[in-house]
Order: structure tokens, then C-alpha cells, then sequence
């Protein structure tokens, strides 16, 4: 079976999507998610004008080469735009291979191992009141572990957000002790500190959430200095992920061998794919280190259904993020996934089961749009 074209679908429903669409001459067609919040026309680019051509006449079953052949070909390595265009090409070949399998994917990368994935959604309030009605709502919408943010200590506004480290790390245990003495015991909550302590505090943060019992702590310091980590897990027991930024498995070497945290964030579409998230997986494994794969909004449907065909089969599966798309989304792709009493499952359909409608993605244009930053109360610039 041979590749005749690869198309770069570029949509913006509800936010802006990228899509890579090969065909095969036996008219299969394969969806690869490659949408780079902020970033999107730099993967398209590189899609459009460096991976298609060298697409056009390769054997579409040749996933594993055709990998090797993108990365170490382009002699130029890992990057979020490389592994963001990688993954694209990854995930539509192995929909492609599923299809003419007349299987799931998740049935060609091992079986399923689960009867659903545990899903976490997003809670957020400014004071304790909204929070607390953030959570009931999720709780209603089915949702069964719960991200608890507070927006106190960012003041948003068009250019920045206000940033104050002291007092977050001085309110947000409060913030927890309210919301298990309103939710109980065992509602898994999770929280997201977005890269913005340096070790020290990290690890001031990490023991004084020990007595709420949270799911993990993500991304608490920039984890680029891996062995930064060392600091924070000596001092507490609260569980760690990182990684939604990683690319490759070399992002995280310090971090699985020395088992510095306890679950990857990458997603399969930031990460080179089904292929390569599956061999950090697998790395993970090893070391009693779990999934908790990236699934924002800004994960497209392809993406997300990626991360459930992989995550039904792998045998460490953790939790996977999943923040629901708008309307328009689901109908620019119609998806075969289902979220029922908080999990989530990939469906039976052959492939990866989402369809791209062309026509419907050909009606809303991609329009610029970036993630905020913040600053600190003096004006530096800090993570966002
Ligand atoms: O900032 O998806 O855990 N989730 C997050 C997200 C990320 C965005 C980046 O595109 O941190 O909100
Ligand atoms: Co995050």
C-alpha cells in the first residue's frame, strides 16, 4: 500500500487545529494530530514543505521506517516542531494500518488492558465559592478525579498576568484543606503549578499538600534541569509529573532512571507519535512510573484519540487530561470516543475512529492566537 498524498488541514472551530491527512492507493485515509498551540503555521510549514513530498510513493505500512527515516534523516533532532510534525506522520499511518486491519488501533498495539481510562477535567475558581461550584459542575458532568486551580494570585489582563509567588505558595494548602473538608476523602485531585517555582519552593509546596493526599503535583519546576527534581522528591512524598513540554524520551532520562517523578505528561501528539510515546512508556514502566498524557483543548480530537487507543493498551496507564471541545469541534471531527461515569473509552471502530469533515474544517479559517505569560509584580517576565 503506498502513500499518493498528504494534506495539511489547518481549522479553527473552537481554536486552532492542525491535521495531517494521508492517502493510500487503496483510498484509506489517515488523520495525524500536529496542532502546536501558539506555534501552528511553524508545523504546517514543516509538514507542508519538508515531510509531504518525501511522503508522496513511501510503503504506508512501514511505520517504524518511516520514523527513523523523518528523524534521523532530517539529520536536525527533536524539537517541538519536529516532534509535533513526526507524530502527525506516526499517528496516520498506524490509523491507516488499523483501518486496513479492519481493527482499532488499540488492538494492534497489544489489546486492551482496561475496560476505560480514568479521566481528570478542570476545576478553577478565584475564591473558594466559584471553586467549589467549578468542582460540583465537573463532578456532575461525570468527571471523577478533578485539577483544582485557584486564580488568586494571577490578576489577568489583555497583556500579562500578575504573578506572586509568595502568597500562592502561602494560600493554596488553605485552598486544598477547604476543598477536602467540602469533597471528603477520596476524590482524586490533581494540581498544575505551570513551571513556576524554582527546587526550594517546589519542594515547600510538594510537603506541605502531603495531609490533602493529591494525585500528583505537575510541571512544579521547569524540568528541562531534570536534576533539579533530586531536591524536590527528597523532601516529599507528594506525587510528581512533568513533561506536557517533552518531546523525546532523552527529555527524560534523569527523570525515569533515577525515578524522580511518578507520571509522564507527554502526549502522543507532542511526543513523535503512538511509536515514540509508547517506548518512553515502556522506558516508565520499568521503574513503576505511569501515564498522565497531555489533553488540553488544544489536543485536537485526532490527538485525543490517539492518547485513549495507547493508553487502553499499555500496561501502565495512569489518567489522561481531557478538557471537552465546543460543538463545532465535534462536528469538523466526528469521533467514536465515549466518556462514561468518568472514563474514557476509544470506541470500536477500525482505526483510530475520527473522521475529518473537509468541507465543514474549509469554514473557519486559522486565526492567530497565543498562550499569556506573566509577569512578576515588578514587571519580569515569568512562566506562564
Ligand atoms: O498550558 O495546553 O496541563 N495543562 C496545561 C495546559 C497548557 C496548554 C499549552 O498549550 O498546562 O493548559
Ligand atoms: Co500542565
Amino acid at each position: 500500500m503506498i502513500i499518493e498524498s498528504a494534506e495539511v488541514v489547518v481549522t479553527r472551530p473552537d481554536r486552532n487545529f492542525v491535521t495531517l491527512r494521508v492517502t493510500t492507493d487503496e483510498d484509506l485515509v489517515g488523520l495525524g494530530d500536529a496542532t502546536l498551540n501558539g506555534r501552528e503555521q511553524a508545523v504546517v510549514a514543516y509538514l507542508a514543505e519538508h515531510v509531504a513530498p518525501l511522503l508522496i510513493g513511501r510503503d504506508a505500512h512501514a511505520i517504524e521506517d518511516t520514523w527513523q527515516f523523518l528523524y534521523r534523516g532530517a539529520y536536525w533532532r527533536r524539537g517541538p516542531v519536529t516532534m509535533a510534525a513526526v507524530a502527525a506522520v506516526d499517528v496516520a499511518l498506524w490509523d491507516i494500518k488499523a483501518q486496513k486491519a479492519g481493527m482499532p488501533l488499540y488492538q494492534l498495539l497489544g489489546g486492551a488492558s482496561r475496560t476505560g481510562l480514568l479521566a481528570y477535567g478542570h476545576a478553577s475558581g478565584r475564591d473558594l465559592p466559584s471553586l467549589f461550584d467549578s468542582i460540583s459542575s465537573m463532578t456532575e458532568a461525570g468527571y471523577r478525579a478533578i485539577r483544582v486551580q485557584t486564580g488568586v494570585y494571577g490578576v489577568a489582563n489583555d497583556a500579562a498576568e500578575v504573578w506572586d509567588t509568595a502568597a500562592y505558595l502561602r494560600d493554596l494548602p488553605g485552598v486544598f484543606e477547604a476543598v477536602r473538608a467540602e469533597f471528603g476523602p477520596s476524590l482524586p485531585l490533581l494540581h498544575d503549578v505551570h513551571h513556576r517555582l524554582i527546587p526550594i519552593q517546589a519542594a515547600r509546596l510538594g510537603k506541605a499538600l502531603e495531609p490533602y493526599d493529591l494525585f500528583w503535583l505537575e510541571d512544579c519546576t521547569p524540568a528541562e534541569n531534570q536534576d533539579a527534581l533530586r531536591l524536590v522528591r527528597s523532601h516529599t512524598t507528594t506525587p510528581l509529573a512533568i513533561g506536557e513540554v517533552f518531546n523525546t524520551i532523552w527529555d527524560y532520562r534523569t527523570l525515569i532512571a533515577e525515578q524522580l517523578i511518578d507520571y509522564v505528561r507527554s502526549s502522543v501528539t507532542h511526543a513523535g507519535g503512538v511509536s515514540h510515546l509508547k517506548k518512553i512508556l515502556e522506558y516508565a514502566q520499568q521503574y513503576q512510573i505511569k501515564s498522565g498524557m497531555h489533553g488540553p483543548q488544544d489536543i485536537s480530537p485526532v490527538g485525543m484519540a490517539a492518547a485513549l487507543h495507547l493508553g487502553l493498551a499499555i500496561h501502565n496507564f495512569g489518567i489522561q487530561e481531557y478538557a471537552r471541545h465546543g460543538a463545532r469541534t465535534d462536528e469538523v471531527f466526528q469521533q467514536s470516543f465515549t466518556f462514561t461515569d468518568g472514563l474514557l473509552h476509544p470506541g470500536a471502530l477500525p482505526g483510530l475512529g475520527v473522521r475529518l469533515d473537509v468541507d465543514e474544517a474549509g469554514k473557519y479559517p486559522y486565526q492567530a492566537a497565543y498562550l499569556p505569560i506573566a509577569r512578576l509584580r515588578d514587571g519580569t517576565l515569568h512562566d506562564w
